[in-house]
């Protein structure tokens, strides 16, 4: 059995895909939604991987690497997730590092000194794919060049690398996590690389040594070895077992798709559903439920459109009072309101069968709420999320006001404990995509989640 968790909006999404083999054909796809133009990643889809990872046997991730954020309070204890999959906090569950993943070795074993560190035993339960490919140094050093190159057209990436890991994967002169036990092949691969950018950046690149990258890499061959697995096994054989529940944890929103995605300001993956059946080798077959997260309102980090972001006090509340902060780079988070016109574009590609509504106690106290629920172009309503982004700058956002509820959802367990507007509100986001909104955030701890029947 497994599910999957992904994100939706502009966020780093958690995607936990629930494949059962019992009912036959009975994979949950939970995708976090976060709203259209943001890409940022504070859904708190970490908190649902987290509560679904408590009856998983498995959590993976499939794609990204380290840019991703994910924060989870459990047994009052905060851990920071990056590259590390969440299910390393449930200890019963076991962790896959999928074959679509991009590894920087060394924050690896940090993430991991540091989990240990608050007292999690990860002792046997992490695994990386010898299909994933390895950020280095070098990478991250590029990424921040490409960055410096674009100027003001920057895409406000993370510089973890992840853009320059995934253009060499795509250019085949990448390296691969099974290589970093091959001597002579990753020193010599590294050092063409290392050339190849030398030549491309020049002057800029003079501090970086390919040789000092080598004797890093060194110290890391023998530590890495207990982690590195052919994953393809591992995950044929879970899924065909009657029992055991995978988890996939997606990183990064729908809108930082790299085909879907608002391109050029997108992460280098594509972070859609798409993404979790090339990263595992999950059989599609076996999918029962898709559940896409959605942030009650809509942030993003870094450049890019945000069609409904609100410069003005209504963002600047919505950002502190949702404590809109990246949770990798630390980066104040734009806000706006919730776009429906993205979370319908984002349910039409990762088909979700539920939703997760997140944060709504972050509205609690906004006397009306809006919600973007068309584009228009010369009086034109649009069909869809638009691919131009230039087309996108001329669309008017078409607002509905909802009334607000003024009264505390925070901490509400169960669903008629919603003030009668906060229900209002969930069920014309229900009515306009057209899935049911299952999970309903209510507050930042674990159990301050609705869960719908
Ligand atoms: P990258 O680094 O190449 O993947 O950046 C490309 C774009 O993708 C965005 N991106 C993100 N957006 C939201 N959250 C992310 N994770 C962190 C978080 C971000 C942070 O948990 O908050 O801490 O700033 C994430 N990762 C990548 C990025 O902003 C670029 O627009
Ligand atoms: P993720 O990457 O989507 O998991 O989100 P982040 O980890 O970047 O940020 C989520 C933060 O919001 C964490 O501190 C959570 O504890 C908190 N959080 C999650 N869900 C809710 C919610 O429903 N309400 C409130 N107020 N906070 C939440
Ligand atoms: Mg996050």
């Amino acid at each position: 059995m497994a599910t999957i968790v992904l994100g939706s909006q502009f966020g780093d999404e958690v995607m936990v895909l629930s494949i059962s083999n019992r009912n036959f054909g009975g994979i949950t796809v939970l995708l976090w939604q976060r709203n259209a133009t943001t890409n940022d990643q504070a859904v708190g889809k970490g908190k649902l991987v987290d509560i679904l990872c408590a009856s998983s046997h498995i959590c993976a991730r499939s794609a990204g690497g380290n840019n991703a954020g994910h924060t989870i309070v459990a047994n009052g204890i905060t851990y920071d997730f990056h590259i590390l999959p969440s299910g390393l906090v449930n200890p019963k569950c076991m962790n896959l590092i999928g074959s679509g993943v991009v590894v920087h070795v060394p924050s690896f074993f940090k993430e991991l000194a540091d989990l240990k560190e608050k007292g999690l035993d990860t002792e046997g339960r992490i695994y990386i794919s010898d299909r994933a490919h390895v950020v280095f140094d070098l990478h991250q050093l590029v990424d921040g060049l490409e960055e410096q190159e674009l100027g003001k057209g920057a895409v406000g990436t993370t510089k973890k690398g992840i853009g320059p890991s995934y253009s060499t994967k795509s250019a085949r002169s990448g390296v691969r996590i099974s290589e970093i036990f091959d001597k002579e092949t990753i020193d010599s691969k590294l050092r063409t690389l290392a050339h190849s950018f030398q030549k491309r950046y020049g002057a800029l690149l003079k501090g970086y040594d390919v040789e000092e990258e080598i004797l890093r890499m060194d110290k890391y061959r023998s530590d890495l070895q207990e982690f590195v697995i052919d994953a393809i096994p591992l995950i044929e054989s879970a899924q065909s077992s009657n029992d055991t529940k995978i988890l996939v944890e997606g990183a990064n929103a729908l809108m930082l798709d790299v085909d879907y995605g608002t391109y050029p300001y997108v992460t280098s993956s594509n972070t859609g559903i798409g993404g979790v059946f090339t990263g595992l080798a999950l059989s599609p077959f076996k999918v029962k439920e898709i559940i896409g997260v959605v942030k009650a309102y809509t942030t993003r980090v870094g450049g890019g459109p945000l069609p409904t972001e609100q410069l003005n006090e209504q963002g600047e509340k919505l950002q502190s009072i949702g404590r809109e902060f990246g949770v990798t780079t630390g980066r104040k988070r734009r806000c706006g309101w919730l776009d429906l016109v993205i979370v319908k574009y984002s349910t039409a590609i990762n088909h979700y069968t539920a939703l997760n509504l997140t944060k709504l106690d972050i509205l609690d106290d906004f006397p009306t709420i809006e919600v973007a629920t068309a584009y228009k172009i010369d009086g034109e309503e649009l069909e869809s999320f638009p691919a131009d982004l230039n087309k996108l700058a001329r669309a008017e956002i078409v607002y509905t006001t909802l009334p607000g509820w003024q009264k505390p959802s925070t901490g509400a367990k169960a669903y008629y404990d919603l003030p009668k507007n906060a229900r209002a509100y969930v069920e014309y986001i229900e009515a306009f995509v057209g899935v049911k909104v299952k999970y309903i955030g209510t507050g930042p701890a674990r159990e301050d989640m609705i869960v719908r029947a």
